[in-house]
């Protein structure tokens, strides 16, 4: 990255912190206390949770209607909240998932909501639902996954069969009680599929995701039923395999599974500063609370432990990002040159690492912030960009992009 961009983002970072902390005062505080009831210690974390790198408002601009956003170059859809995944289905067709708990049919230019989706929760802007994935072999079975928190607040999964634009058959395969505040699906084959479930934690970080018997900052490993893979790891002091394939982790908003190489990418949101890429290995310590290169909001250490220390008895990222370049990553794809590409929720860009180099260049200036990132058989991307960003008269978006990231 060059000097110039750095000290866009770095001085964008600053302004957001001052209006993401005017946003917490504004959220529902009925919601807000339902969830204390609920969660206990977990909901006073997610009460400080808009202080964290995602939320951020910037100058006022003329409200620009849906109608007309429509016809801005790559615009595909708009008028939507927080669009927080896309599933491609074809070249002019896929499906894009709103926070709110909608799940939206998108062909040649009409958009159709599906029915029959279970309710999601949201508390402010976390939660809800959270991502959509095909399950490999959606050709021929149709059957469509999503992963949303619930209406008792926890973290479920459910696969139904998306025909004419209803759920039909839908099972929900995986409850948890557990709220999650960013989760992602990824396909290892036709049997199993990986599931992130965040947890967030500032000032006082959650033990959970060391906890092996909490659900809470882990990736877990299920059977396409929902089942345990007989072949999932055996952790420290279990007796058989649980769902849980690693732990450690904080907030993991990326999640990528590269077929050809057998390998799990997954990115993830550090408190201040220390956000992540990580090679995912099985049984792995991705060390959240114990160490991260990020600090507590109120600008203290995570912990006193060293990288040393922390290398000993955890798996360090493969890339962090550290206080300098806050992040914030959302959604994670990775490209034929062997680069990724990720949204950027803090400064609202499109971002490119480049794991060969270890560059992280700007593809798209603050374009908003980027929750999914996607890619078309043609090669062309998909981006969906919240409501809100990159000023306050925006809607929720789809944007199509070409293959190298550039608007149209
Ligand atoms: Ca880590």
């Amino acid at each position: 990255m060059d000097h110039l961009a750095l000290r866009d983002v770095t001085f964008i970072g600053r302004l957001s912190r001052k209006g993401s902390h005017a946003a917490s005062t504004g959220g529902p505080s009925g919601i807000t206390n339902l969830m204390r009831k609920h969660l206990g210690l977990m909901a006073l974390g997610l009460a400080v949770l808009p202080s964290c790198q995602e939320g951020e408002i910037l100058a006022p601009d003329a409200p620009i209607a849906p109608e007309n956003e429509i016809t801005e170059p790559g615009v595909l859809a708009s008028g939507y909240g927080i669009p927080d995944a896309i599933a491609v289905i074809g070249e002019e067709e896929f499906l894009f998932a709103e926070r709110s708990g909608a799940l939206h049919h998108y062909v040649g230019g009409e958009v159709t909501r599906i029915a029959g989706i279970p309710e999601s929760r949201t508390v402010d802007v976390y939660g809800g639902l959270l991502d959509v994935s095909l399950h490999p072999d959606f050709e021929d079975n149709r059957l469509v996954y999503i992963a949303y928190n619930d209406a008792a607040f926890g973290l479920a999964v459910a696969r139904f069969e998306f025909r004419d634009d209803r759920a039909r058959n839908l099972e929900v395969i995986y409850e948890s009680s557990d709220f999650s505040i960013g989760s992602r699906i990824a396909w290892e084959d036709a049997s199993r599929f990986f599931l992130s479930f965040g947890v967030g934690g500032s000032p006082y970080p959650s033990p959970g995701p060391q906890d092996l018997g909490s659900d809470l900052g882990k990736i877990h490993r299920l059977t396409a039923d929902g089942g345990i893979p007989p072949d999932n790891p055996l952790l420290p002091g279990a007796s058989a395999p649980s769902t849980i394939w690693s732990y450690g982790h904080r907030n993991p908003q990326g999640l990528h599974y590269d077929a050809a190489q057998q390998t799990l990418y997954e990115s993830e949101h550090g408190p201040m500063g220390g956000d992540e890429l990580n090679i995912i290995t099985a049984g792995g310590n991705y060390g959240w609370p114990l160490f991260s290169y990020g600090l507590n909001y109120d600008g203290t250490p995570v912990s006193d432990m060293t990288e040393e220390e922390a290398a000993a008895v955890s798996i360090l990222p493969a890339k962090f990002w550290g206080p300098d370049f806050r992040v914030a990553p959302s959604g994670l794809l990775l490209v034929e040159n062997g680069s990724f590409l990720l949204g950027a929720l803090n400064p609202q860009h499109l971002l490119r690492y480049d794991p060969a180099t270890d560059e992280t260049e700007i593809v798209l200036t603050r374009v908003g912030r980027v929750r999914d990132v996607a890619q078309l058989p043609s090669g062309k991307l998909l981006i969906s960009v919240d409501a809100g960003s990159p000023n306050p008269s925006r809607s929720g978006r789809i944007i199509e992009l070409s293959p190298a990231g550039e608007l149209p």
